[in-house]
């Protein structure tokens, strides 16, 4: 279904567009989302159970367990047409702000540069205790900080931990600042990031949701695209460069 032409004159006329992408812009890459991330082995498991640190002081194995299986999951994934046309956008737009609440890096791997990730990334290890990154070559079940002895832990933010402030704070001005605001294979469920679509709304930019089951939020968009990332987002993003 060909994209809505208001869409696409205000992505033409934008003079800073900014997006936002969840776990449905990696699904066509093979990476589930995060609601239906748990197969076999982790089916048992909720996953806003396990992405806590109460979760991880009380099995810290267990956790480890879960990121190493996802890391794999990831490292094989490749990034889809749905990444590429970021990327692409990027290119075409004055100014691009790309915001993920995605930790898979598969934006990066598509070619995007100044990828904020809201919720960290699934590749770094911190130390639990300090929040510093540390590069080591541990093979211990549940690393520990060559510093300060505490555990090392996914580099990712949790469900009760704060977003990084450099991260809040860029992602909240340019959801203020910009002319188009692109709301892509979210449920839009967990704040603070569901809340950047209302900024941009209160700042008079034109919101558009891709997503294949339009969210709880949908109808709060000016344009609703019911269709998957790897298959509007080529089409919007060329249409949008003529
Ligand atoms: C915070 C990283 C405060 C980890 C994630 C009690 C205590 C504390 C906080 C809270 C609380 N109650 C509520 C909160 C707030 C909480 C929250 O929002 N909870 C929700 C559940 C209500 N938020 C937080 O805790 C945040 N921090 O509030 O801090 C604070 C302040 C100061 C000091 C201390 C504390 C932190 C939240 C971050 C959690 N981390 N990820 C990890 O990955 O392991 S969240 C994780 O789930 C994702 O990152 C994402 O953000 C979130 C939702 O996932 P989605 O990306 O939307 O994916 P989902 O599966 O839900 O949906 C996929 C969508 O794609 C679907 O709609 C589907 O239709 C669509 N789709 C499918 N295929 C396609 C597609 N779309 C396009 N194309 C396709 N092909």
């Amino acid at each position: 279904m060909r994209p809505d032409p208001g869409l696409i004159t205000a992505l033409r006329d934008a003079r800073h567009v900014c997006a936002l992408t969840g776990a449905g812009i990696s699904a066509e890459s093979g990476v589930p989302t995060f609601r239906d991330a748990q197969q076999g082995l982790w089916a048992r498991y909720d996953p806003h159970e396990l992405a806590t640190p109460e979760a991880f002081e009380r099995n810290p194995e267990l956790i480890w367990e879960w990121y190493r299986w996802r890391r794999d999951l990831v490292a094989s994934a490749e990034p889809n047409p749905g990444h590429y046309a970021l990327a692409r956008l990027a290119q075409i737009v004055p100014r691009f702000t790309l915001i993920t609440q995605n930790v898979d890096g598969l934006h990066q791997r598509a070619g995007s540069t100044g990828v904020i990730e809201f919720h960290g990334n699934l590749f770094e290890d911190r130390c639990h205790a300090e929040g510093c990154v540390v590069e080591h070559e541990q093979t211990a079940t549940v690393p520990v900080c060559p510093d300060c002895g505490a555990s090392l832990r996914p580099g990712v933010v949790w469900f009760g931990e704060a977003i990084p402030e450099t991260a809040l704070d860029t992602s909240f001005a340019a959801a203020a600042d910009c002319d188009v605001f692109l709301s892509i294979g979210t449920s839009s469920l967990v704040y603070p990031a569901a809340g950047l679509a209302d900024v941009a709304r209160e700042h008079d930019a034109v919101t558009a949701e891709i997503n294949p089951n339009p969210t709880a939020q949908a109808a709060g968009f000016d344009f609703a695209i019911a269709s998957k990332a790897g298959a509007a987002l080529p089409e919007l993003v060329e249409l949008s460069a003529v």
